[in-house]
């Protein structure tokens, strides 16, 4: 039988900076998706709603899947956090669109481990990598492959790499050994929901999609609510608050592949500077990045919403105001770099 630690390896040999696995079925998490939809925090994300029986377990994707294989990506990159810096002229990306689009970039990568795979064990087997596209709730089986633990943020949260990381997986009608799921280490913090500028948690793990900066930014499609727009301020994509304040980003490792690395149109940009840009300024910036999910018409509405927000409803920077929450925001020593 292929063995997992070999897997794991390979996956690591070829630039994942973690893999672990997962059983297809039984996730107690996967239970909370319905819930979720039921209350309508999805929004307009229809599609989500649409696939809700197949997210409800792997086999609802593939038939067959035994084993889910978990790789994460570190994109974290040297530059200052948004929040630590207060220039009003500033415009807000979030971080893990700076660089190139990782749908492609990890989907290649997955296909070269599932290429190894079959000419490491010659029996047939079935086995079908997904980047976030496909109806696998690739947080869970995070979790479960022992990558990291699932914060109060929703967000993964991996001892050694934090949380700036991409999902992807791999299922697999193989019967692999499964690793330990990791435990929660948020213990009595809280600094995430503190800190979330539109107060998108009705709970701690539980996100209203509908107040998420991420969501008003990138999915919606209508107006931004004027009642949010105070919230969302300087944000024109994506949001990345709720990770900023962790403390298990304090510290966070950056990586040196140059795919994620941010590229000139979007480093440290002003917002006067990006309403300047013409329609085929900004289409050519955003090529081969993740950004186009928004398209040219999405961010230009972001970046006039962010001209005139009103100033009410401000981003509250949790990373002071919270004290004795028992984590350390210097428990992981210095920065270090990542080669990918
Ligand atoms: C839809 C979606 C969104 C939506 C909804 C996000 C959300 N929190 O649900 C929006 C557009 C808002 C969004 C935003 C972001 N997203 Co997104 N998103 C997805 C997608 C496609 C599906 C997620 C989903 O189904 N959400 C519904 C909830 C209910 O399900 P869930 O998140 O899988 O799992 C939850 C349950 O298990 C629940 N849970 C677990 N235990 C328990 C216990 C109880 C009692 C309860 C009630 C719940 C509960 O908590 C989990 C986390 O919310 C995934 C890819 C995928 N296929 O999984 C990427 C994904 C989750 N997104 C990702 C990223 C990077 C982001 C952003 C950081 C991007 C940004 N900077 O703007 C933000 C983060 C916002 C946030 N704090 O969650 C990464 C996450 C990486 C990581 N380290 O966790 C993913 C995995 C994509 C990838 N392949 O890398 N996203
Ligand atoms: S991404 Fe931003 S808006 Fe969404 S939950 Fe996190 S802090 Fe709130
Ligand atoms: S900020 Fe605190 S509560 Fe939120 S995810 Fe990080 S450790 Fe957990």
């Amino acid at each position: 039988m292929l063995a997992s630690s070999d897997i794991k390896v390979k996956a690591l040999e070829l630039g994942f900076d973690a893999c672990g696995i997962a059983p297809a079925g039984g996730l107690p998490e996967l239970r909370a998706f319905d819930t979720w939809i039921a209350r309508g925090f999805a929004g307009e994300m229809k599609w989500l709603a649409r696939s809700a029986a197949a997210r409800a377990d792997a086999t609802g994707a593939m038939p067959s899947a035994r084993s889910v294989i978990v790789t994460a990506t570190l994109y974290n990159t040297d530059r200052p956090y948004a929040t630590a810096t207060a220039d009003p002229a500033r415009a807000r990306v979030s971080r893990y669109a700076w660089g190139d689009d990782y749908h492609p970039i990890i989907m290649q990568r997955l296909d070269a481990l599932v290429g190894w795979m079959h000419a490491a064990w010659p029996e047939t087997f079935e086995a079908c990598p997904y980047v976030d596209m496909g109806p696998v709730q690739e947080r869970a089986y995070a979790r479960h492959a022992g990558i990291g633990w699932i914060g109060k943020n929703c967000c993964v949260i991996s001892p050694e790499l934090g949380s700036w990381i991409f999902l992807g997986v791999i299922l697999c009608s193989l019967p692999l050994a499964p690793d330990e799921p990791a435990f929660d280490r948020c213990a009595s913090c809280t600094r995430c929901l503190e800190a979330c500028p539109t107060q998108a948690f009705v709970a701690p793990g539980v996100l209203d999609a509908r107040r998420c900066i991420s969501y008003l930014t990138i999915e919606q499609r209508g107006p931004i609510p004027d009642g949010l727009r105070g919230g969302v301020g300087r944000w024109v994509y994506g949001c990345d608050a709720c990770q900023e304040v962790c403390p298990f980003n304090g510290a966070a490792p950056v990586s040196g592949d140059p795919a994620w690395q941010p590229r000139a149109a979007w480093d440290g940009v002003d917002l006067e500077s990006l309403a300047r840009r013409s329609d085929d300024e900004l289409r050519a910036a955003m090529k081969g990045s993740a950004m186009k999910r928004a398209g040219v018409k999405g961010l230009r509405r972001n970046i006039e919403s962010a001209r005139n927000a009103p100033a009410g409803m401000p981003a509250r920077n949790a990373r002071s105001s919270v004290a004795g929450d028992g984590i350390s925001e210097q428990g992981w020593g210095s920065a270090r770099s990542k080669e990918g």
